[in-house]
């Protein structure tokens, strides 16, 4: 079985104007889709096939000889999680925080301004492509950031419970050089927080 590339979950002007159509429907039917698609011709006949996609992630990270593969995958499960963090009417300036998650950036943190500044400043100061992420590690909330296609399947313990694409294909027709500015968007304007809480374990 090929992996398919998943529809985007709202229509392509849901996220404006944080997230332009424009953005969303190169992002989507051109780089997601190469992604996947690549993906399956890398994997065809090989012992990878038929495997599930987080198992391909972990099988091939830092695996030398695999690097082609664990960065389409990478990047498949990356985008195959994108859409869905995003709503329209998301963000927490729209939608608040749901109690829960709220009170675990709180003990966390100390507070969503300084959640926001963390989270804000690993995106920033990720150089070149890569994601910013919230995880939840030992039952602790922690922001981090990787580069490329790197994700939490990565390290053992750590559930992704939020993550920000950070290549320019994300941002550029918005916010041209301006990331912490589309960062600031995303988790004010676009972020669906409920399905951020619903990751929680315990
Ligand atoms: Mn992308």
């Amino acid at each position: 079985m090929a992996f398919e590339l998943p529809d985007l979950p709202y229509a392509y002007d849901a996220l404006d104007p944080y997230m332009s159509a424009e953005t969303l429907e190169y992002h989507h039917d051109k780089h997601h889709n190469a992604y996947v698609t690549t993906l399956n011709g890398l994997i065809e006949g090989t012992d990878l096939a038929g495997k599930s996609l987080e198992d391909i992630v972990r099988e091939t990270y830092n695996d030398s000889n695999r690097t082609k593969i664990f960065n389409q995958a990478s990047q498949a499960w990356n985008h195959n999680q994108f859409w869905p963090w995003m709503k329209k009417g998301g963000g927490k300036e729209q939608m608040g925080l749901p109690g829960e998650l709220e009170k675990a950036i709180n003990d966390a943190f100390g507070g969503w301004d300084q959640f926001r500044d963390a989270f804000v400043t690993a995106a920033a100061g990720q150089f070149g492509s890569g994601w910013a992420w919230l995880v939840q590690e030992n039952g602790q909330l922690k922001v981090t950031a990787t580069p490329n296609g790197v994700n939490p399947l990565c390290f053992s313990g750590q559930t992704a419970l939020l993550g920000c694409d950070v290549w320019e294909h994300s941002y550029y027709l918005d916010y041209r050089n301006r990331r912490p500015d589309y960062v600031k968007a995303f988790l004010d304007n676009m972020v669906d927080w409920e399905n951020v809480a619903g990751r929680m374990k315990g």
